[in-house]
């Protein structure tokens, strides 16, 4: 890996990878109104709070009016607010406030299918309607096998054998179309036929119809997937195909976002990141966030998949190796063109001091740890709601303890089907995996719904918020929450911002089981990062040759340690030294 010159990688600066993202889910940081549903007014209440926290781009999941299926992701109006969580001026307060404070804010924007109740859908269902091609629609295949039978009419299979992401067929049949619609997540889901122009064409107002609202940008849900694959666009029944990742990347993404791009985006200077689904290669990635291509960023699932299995249920162990790779990939991938955007959780992901840290004895010691990956990695941080304090997952003990329809769905499938015989065999792999874990309250401090509401939370509080809440950890000045500032102090206002962000990355000890490490360069300047993802202690080293210049001649500058700046971080030998369980320190080499 040649390091570019400093010039090259000043040259492509943008504001959006100086910046610190935040994610709020509304319907679980602060209600107002006692409903126990997160609203705008409450965040509008918060805006000191994440303003003090030092974040500068809001990134708001799904705030428009939905039948809440999959919690906003099922779109009934994109052009205006959910009732529960208030009303088009709240939401504009909402914005004013945030950009008062030099912070700004970032829409969903979901596309890939709407709600079954949003008008489209409604008048699609009529097949002489000008909406009915707004979505896919699809003969049935004679009966071959599969899902079969008593989903359509008798001898009538869906027309593929394509699983929807959450469980089922992909395809529902209409009783007044006679024919199926496709679904990739709940029924209540169809998918857009991107294929029409005129879908094409309102979606692209509608988006500027947001941005001359004032927003700063998108997060683009599922958008790899607007192209379905010629199997399905060119054939009626489709022609065979049992694999659902066939839906990635189809043939006209390119084409799609690169219209998007000169239409809507190309004059304005927003922010466009776009969640891809599957595992992609580089070529395709830097297509689409390459300094030539139509987005800023985008969400890979690399690293969040090591440890799911097949089922939401089961689980796979995963190694710092794997992690490290995973993450390596993208560093180099992009190191030339392109930007990563770097998240170990959000409101799709367990909490992730419960899953690459240790939410016990090393909780405080791990979220940090944690904290100083996301924010010396090359690319834009990622703060899900709550990672700042270091929540944890929840201790889920029955079905009814859940919301999340990935999880519900499938569950009650298998159960009913005998796949599974008892709640308890799989509940472990639920309170791994489920979604619902980053979905409970904010814990703002140790009241009874820890802040939240006070009204019935629609989904548990962690009992955990009697000691881990925002209240304890703002008056504790060692807490993760004070550790976060630190380390946005570091990369946004200090005389190492600049390599923080644009240095290249280079990996030290690749096979390092414990202990991963790296070195930040632009130009002369110079950060180390080593991080020990074990609960003891662990021996390591900077090797010589390794790096284009020689460690054991530098003097190193602690920064930071979750630690603290003792003689065991402040005086280190490069040819050997000890890092204490779940250590995390931050060099300048001079
Ligand atoms: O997520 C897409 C997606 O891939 C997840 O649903 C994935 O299946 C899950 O993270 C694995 O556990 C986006 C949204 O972020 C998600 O909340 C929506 O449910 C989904 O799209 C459909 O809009
Ligand atoms: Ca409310």
């Amino acid at each position: 890996m040649t390091a570019s010159t400093t010039d090259e990688q000043l040259l492509d600066r943008a504001w959006w990878k100086e910046s610190v993202i935040y994610q709020i889910y509304p319907r679980s940081f602060n209600d107002t109104n006692g409903d126990g549903i997160g609203d705008i007014p409450g965040i509008i209440e918060k805006l000191d709070y994440l303003d003090d926290l030092g974040v500068d781009i809001i990134w708001l999941n799904p705030v428009y009016e939905s039948p809440n299926a999959d919690n906003g992701y099922d779109i009934a109006d994109y052009q205006s607010i959910m009732d529960e969580f208030g009303t088009m001026e709240d939401w504009e307060q909402l914005l004013d406030g945030l950009h008062d404070r030099d912070i700004k804010l970032i829409m969903d924007l979901v596309v890939n299918h709407t709600s079954d109740e949003h008008e489209w859908f409604v008048n699609a269902r009529d097949p002489d309607s000008d909406y009915h091609d707004y979505y896919i629609w699809k003969n049935g295949r004679a009966d071959v096998g599969g899902f079969t039978g008593h989903l359509g009419p008798e001898d009538e299979a869906p027309p593929n054998e394509w699983e929807s992401f959450f469980g089922g067929p992909a395809w529902a049949y209409d009783e007044d179309v006679g024919k199926w619609y496709l679904h990739l997540f709940d029924e209540k889901q169809p998918d857009l036929n991107w294929e029409n122009p005129d879908v094409r064409d309102e979606i692209f107002e509608m988006m500027e119809w947001w941005l001359d609202k004032g927003i700063d940008g998108f997060r683009m849900d599922v958008i790899n997937l607007l192209s379905k694959p010629d199997s399905v666009t060119k054939h009626d029944p489709p022609l065979n195909s049992t694999e659902v990742w066939e839906t990635f990347d189809g043939p006209r993404m390119q084409e799609f976002l690169d219209t998007m791009h000169d239409r809507v985006l190309a004059d304005r200077d927003v922010f466009a990141l776009g969640e891809m689904m599957g595992r992609m290669d580089m070529e395709t990635a830097i297509d689409y966030v390459g300094r030539d291509g139509p987005l800023s960023t985008l969400f890979h699932f690399d690293h969040v998949l090591l440890d799911h299995g097949g089922e939401i249920w089961e689980t796979n162990e995963w190694t710092l190796n794997d992690l490290r790779d995973s993450f390596n990939r993208w560093q180099y991938g992009l190191a030339e063109d392109g930007w990563n955007s770097i998240y170990l959780s959000n409101h799709d992901q367990p909490r992730l001091v419960s899953r690459f840290g240790n939410d016990g004895e090393y909780r405080e010691e791990s979220a940090k740890l944690l904290a100083t990956l996301i924010f010396t990695l090359r690319g834009t941080p990622y703060i899900f709601q709550g990672a700042e304090i270091g929540m944890t997952n929840y201790p889920f003990d029955s079905l009814d303890e859940f919301r999340d329809v990935e999880t519900i769905n499938p569950v009650r499938n298998a159960l009913e089907s005998g796949e599974i015989e008892d709640f308890d065999d799989i509940k472990h792999g639920l309170r791994h995996n489920s979604r619902d874990n980053a979905r409970t309250p904010m814990q703002w401090d140790d009241s009874e719904h820890a802040g939240f509401t006070d009204g019935e939370p629609w989904i548990g509080v962690n009992p955990n918020h009697d000691e881990i809440n925002v209240e304890a950890a703002r008056d504790d000045e060692d807490s993760i929450w004070h550790y976060y500032r630190e380390l946005m102090e570091l990369r946004k206002d200090s005389d190492v911002s600049d390599v923080m962000v644009y240095g290249d990355y280079e990996v030290l000890i690749n096979d390092h089981e414990e202990v991963w490490s790296y070195v930040r360069t632009l130009g002369d300047e110079r950060l180390l990062v080593t991080l020990n993802f074990a609960e003891f202690e662990s021996h390591t080293w900077i090797p010589e040759y390794e790096v284009d210049f020689n460690p054991h001649d530098m003097e190193a500058e602690l920064l930071l340690c979750n630690y603290g700046a003792d003689e065991r971080a402040t005086d280190v030998d490069a040819e050997a030294f000890d890092l204490r369980p779940w250590e995390a320190r931050i060099y300048r080499l001079k």
